[in-house]
């Protein structure tokens, strides 16, 4: 099976982008190994206190993110980084040439339950005028992304990247400690009959969702004349990865609750990342209004709608916002 690096340089990555890379994921192995340890290590559970976003941080989280913050910080390779368990961004070293932004233990409610989750990042240039600790710099669509991807601590570990040459997926063989490619290129299948959303909060969508869905759920009786299967894992990486491999459609739509909050997930480490993979294997990224990429942020935290999975679902959802 072809090594992390063999497929990083066929596919014409810089070596200082290959070293970074390398760099993240050695904080990802660490990561693996602690959540594996879970009630062993006193690892799970809550802290006392609450991220930016308003959410009480899990053990986990804290943990996580100081790994990757301070292995990515001494690298050399990072001007600065972006986490969602960090307010403000951390300025790294003054000639790193990237910037890293990274949800460090995504779907974290799911640690108590020995269920999915995963880390998401996303890397991109960073500007020569930028201070390190300067946040205009991260304010980049995501378009300018030159690598993103997500670990999956599941029953294996693996890593789905991308580079801009094709989405790769990577399984960590814990023998001798490197990620193989397990599958090159993959391919969304184009149509689908699942899709992933959390229908709880149906009424408080904007009228084509509920639409939308409301004909996924009449199936073969209703106007799309074919029944569709639900999936829900309360982590996006989870539910993410089953498109990734069978097809789907994954949504977090607007939420008419609160206004000045379009969505739940966030633009930079988690709807970018996730639309590039997506878009590299052949699928559709969109918020409803425009695609995910060319969303232009505002705030390192801001949030999105998403609509992502195998194109001719998004097409046919995005009919009916049109
Ligand atoms: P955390 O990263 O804070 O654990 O949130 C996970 C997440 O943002 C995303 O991964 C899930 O799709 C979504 O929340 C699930 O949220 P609900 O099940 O509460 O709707």
């Amino acid at each position: 099976m072809k090594r992390l690096n063999t497929q990083l340089q066929e596919d014409g990555c810089p070596l200082e982008l290959i070293l970074l890379i390398r760099t993240l994921l050695a904080a990802c192995k660490e990561i693996s190994f602690r959540v594996s340890q879970g009630a062993l290590a006193g690892v799970l559970g809550s802290t006392l206190s609450d991220n930016v976003q308003g959410e009480r941080q899990k053990k986990l989280d804290v943990i996580a993110n100081h790994i990757l913050r301070d292995i990515l910080s001494e690298s050399g390779y990072v001007k600065a980084v972006s986490s969602e368990e960090e307010d403000n961004v951390i300025g790294c070293h003054p000639d790193g040439k990237y910037l890293v932004s990274f949800d460090p233990l995504d779907g974290s409610s799911n640690t108590d339950v020995n269920s999915l989750i995963g880390t998401i990042f996303s890397i991109m240039h960073a500007p020569q005028w930028m201070e390190p600790d300067d946040p205009s710099a991260f304010l980049q669509p995501g378009t300018q992304q030159v690598a993103a991807g997500y670990v999956l601590y599941g029953p294996s570990t693996m890593l789905a990247m991308t580079t801009g040459r094709g989405t790769h997926l990577y399984t960590l063989d814990k023998t001798h400690g490197g990620f193989l490619v397990t599958k090159a290129n993959v391919q969304v299948p184009e149509q689908t009959n699942e899709f992933a959303i959390n229908s709880s909060n149906q009424r408080h969508w904007e009228e084509p969702m509920q639409s939308y869905v409301t004909d996924l759920i009449a199936g073969s009786e209703g106007p799309r004349k074919k029944d569709f299967n639900m999936r829900w894992v309360a982590a996006m990486v989870g539910d993410i990865h089953r498109v990734l491999c069978r097809g789907g459609i994954f949504a977090y739509p607007f939420d008419k609750r609160n206004p000045a909050i379009p969505g739940k997930l966030r633009l930079q480490y988690e709807a970018n990342p996730m639309a590039f993979l997506m878009e590299q294997a052949g699928g559709l990224a969109d918020t409803g209004h425009g695609r995910i990429m060319e969303v232009m942020p505002t705030e390192i935290h801001q949030r999105v709608p998403v609509l992502l999975g195998s194109k001719d679902e998004v097409e046919t959802c995005l009919t009916y916002y049109r």
